[in-house]
């Protein structure tokens, strides 16, 4: 294996890739489907992420597929909130270990996390297939794979209940990547500090987490690495070695983070991006419905508002 592949680096080309002409304007939206269709030939994605993606991908589009102000900033914060944490744990599923398990792995690394498999559509085949992609990115433990040391985690019925004792049970801080709702709620009432990655800043996940990366992960967990790298730089030392003071500095960075707010950004980020198209619309002269386009857009943009001020909708 290239030393490049245990240290980070984007999943190898899939076969698939060689059908697309590097000049297809949708070239790297296709690669990362045919990373995802990959994984599921190799038994780590389940059938239903590759709808899972579809979804993603269409609420990418929107976001303009490109890392915005709001998801760098909650980068920042998540990076300092992992840096401010005693027991971080990233939490892996089929589709963030096809996407990104190097990544994954990095990040574990920098920041002195533990890598569980923790699975809603759970198999051991599955779970085995996962950690044994994420040790060939160099993980060295990948927890949640011994039954004997699983315990429950309250509040969810999903087979996502069953944490590791040493792993998500015990962690002050979980990422979960492309989560459902109902385990981050358990995990919060739980006492942890929650990180997301999802790319619909309207999800009951996205609502509820304490800091939640509106982005695609194949782009956000580089931002993500980088901006763990560049703390761990700031403290003198990596993360996991970060004295008291950058570890009160980057409690201040989370304290200073407001995640509705985030939120109500990346809502504007998709609502512009929105008014843009309707924009162009007029002016190749679609029409804008009547001239109603950017009212539209607006009542639309106000609707999200109000889901993000009065609760989140079903996922
Ligand atoms: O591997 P398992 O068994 O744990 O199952 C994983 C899936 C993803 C199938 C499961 O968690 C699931 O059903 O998830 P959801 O609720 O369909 O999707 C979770 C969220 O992820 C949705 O809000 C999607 O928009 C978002 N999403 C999809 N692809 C991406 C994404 N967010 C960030 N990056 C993506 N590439």
């Amino acid at each position: 294996m290239a030393a490049a592949e245990r240290t980070g680096a984007a999943e190898p080309a899939a076969a698939q890739d060689a059908a697309v002409p590097e000049s297809h304007p949708r070239a790297e939206s296709l690669r990362i489907r045919h990373r995802l269709v990959r994984g599921f030939e190799e038994g780590l994605v389940a059938a239903e992420g590759l709808l899972a993606h579809g979804r993603g991908e269409a609420l990418d589009y929107l976001l303009g597929e490109k890392t915005g102000g709001a998801a760098r900033q909650a980068c920042r914060a998540a990076a300092a909130a992992l840096c401010a944490s005693d027991r971080p744990v990233i939490s892996v599923n089929g589709n963030a270990a096809a996407l990104c398990a190097g990544q994954l792995v990095s990040l574990a690394e920098c920041t002195g996390s533990a890598l569980e498999v923790n699975l809603f559509y759970d198999s051991p085949g599955r779970r085995g297939a996962i950690a044994g992609r994420l040790r060939r990115y160099g993980a060295k433990r990948v927890l949640g794979l011994d039954p004997e040391r699983m315990a429950v985690l309250h509040g969810t019925d999903s087979a996502r209940r069953m944490v590791d004792r040493d792993g998500i049970f015990a962690a002050d801080t979980v990422v979960v990547p492309l989560e459902d709702g109902d385990r981050t709620a358990a995990l919060k009432r739980a006492g942890k500090t929650v990180i997301t990655f999802d790319l619909n800043p309207l999800s009951r996940t996205a609502q509820t987490a304490d800091i939640s990366i509106i982005d695609n992960i194949t782009r956000a967990a580089n931002v993500l690495l980088e901006e763990c790298r560049n703390l761990a730089g700031e403290g003198g030392g990596d993360n996991r070695n970060g004295g008291g003071g950058a570890k009160s500095a980057a409690a201040r960075i989370v304290q200073g983070f407001d995640n509705k707010r985030n939120l109500a950004q990346a809502v504007r980020q998709i609502t512009g991006n929105l008014g843009r198209l309707q924009g162009m619309r007029r002016v190749a002269g679609g029409g804008g419905g009547g001239g109603g386009g950017g009212g539209a857009t607006a009542t639309a943009a106000t609707a999200a508002a109000d889901i993000i001020a009065h609760g989140p909708q079903p996922e």
